[in-house]
């Protein structure tokens, strides 16, 4: 796993430097979910795949932005599904975006995750590992290596709320909810992009991040594979929690596609009580 985390760390450094510099324009294609692709997306997917497909122990790459599951090492162990770049949208407003990384063994399911990464490329680069019960954040230093920072973990409540979707589809209940956490006191924290909205939520110990399904897309917008289920790893490994709209943990999940989206909720354990009572959970 060690030798994944690293390609990783080389994969962001590469990033970093092509968000910094590269043209932020879109290409003239779409990728498996019908997103139109920056140029950046495709770059970023280019990277990972070089940095990651050069591992023994990585057997396949599942990428948001490919249809298929590349097969990269028939005697490979893991299956990486990967965002490369979540959050593109705001990189010519730059804004922070990031990539995100579930480390899958077997399938793509839920049960099947092993461990996650996410990178947030803001003022620093920050990487989030979760793997064998500790989340760990490390910080790109100056000479160009990630460095050991801190452990990260959920409180039982917090102060932010990050409320996604578009809110004239909220269904009532949902927008119930929202409504009275603000009359609680909780902060707006959204950006529209989940990396630094959840990475905020989880520096910041505590609070709730819900993408739920709407009337326009009831099955929500996260994709379970390559965003929903690596955060959902992290989150519970934090000591929070990450269910669905029905209360189900998402780590749970067996995926029909792995391009499936679905309505999602992540924070901490009383955020999450507040979700199961508005949902009726
Ligand atoms: P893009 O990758 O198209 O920018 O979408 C980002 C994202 O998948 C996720 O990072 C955000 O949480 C979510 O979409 C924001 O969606 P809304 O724009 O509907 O709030």
């Amino acid at each position: 796993m060690k030798e994944i985390f690293e390609a990783v760390g080389k994969a962001a450094f590469r990033i970093q430097e092509a968000l910094s510099y590269d043209d932020t324009g879109y290409a003239d294609n779409k990728n498996a979910t019908g997103d139109v692709q920056l140029k950046l997306d495709i770059k970023s997917d280019y990277i990972v795949e070089e940095e990651l497909s050069r591992i023994p122990t990585v057997k396949a790459l599942a990428s948001e932005e490919k249809d298929q599951v590349d097969l990269v090492n028939e005697s490979g162990r893991y299956i990486i599904g990967y965002d490369p770049l979540d959050g593109s949208s705001l990189a010519d407003v730059n804004l922070s975006v990031g990539s995100i990384f579930g480390i899958y063994e077997g399938d793509l399911n839920g049960p099947s995750l092993k461990a996650a990464i996410y990178v947030v490329y803001g003022p620093r680069i920050e990487l989030v590992s979760a793997y064998r019960d500790r989340v760990e954040l490390w910080r790109l230093d100056r000479n160009g290596k990630f460095s050991f920072v801190q452990t990260l973990s959920l409180k039982e409540r917090g102060k932010l709320l990050a409320p996604g979707g578009t809110q004239k589809h909220w269904y009532p209940h949902h927008k119930t909810m929202v409504d009275a956490l603000f009359q609680e006191g909780y902060r707006l924290r959204y950006s529209g992009g989940m990396v630094p909205d959840l990475h905020q939520i989880l520096i910041k110990g505590g609070g709730l991040f819900a993408y739920p399904g709407t009337s326009d897309k009831p099955e929500g917008k996260l994709r379970l594979v390559f965003e929903v289920l690596p955060f959902a790893f992290v989150y519970e490994m934090a000591g929070g929690e990450a269910i669905d709209d029905r209360g189900r943990r998402l780590m749970e999940y067996t995926v029909a596609g792995h391009h499936d989206t679905c309505p999602c909720f992540f924070g901490s354990r009383e955020e999450i009580g507040a979700v199961k009572r508005a949902y009726g959970i």
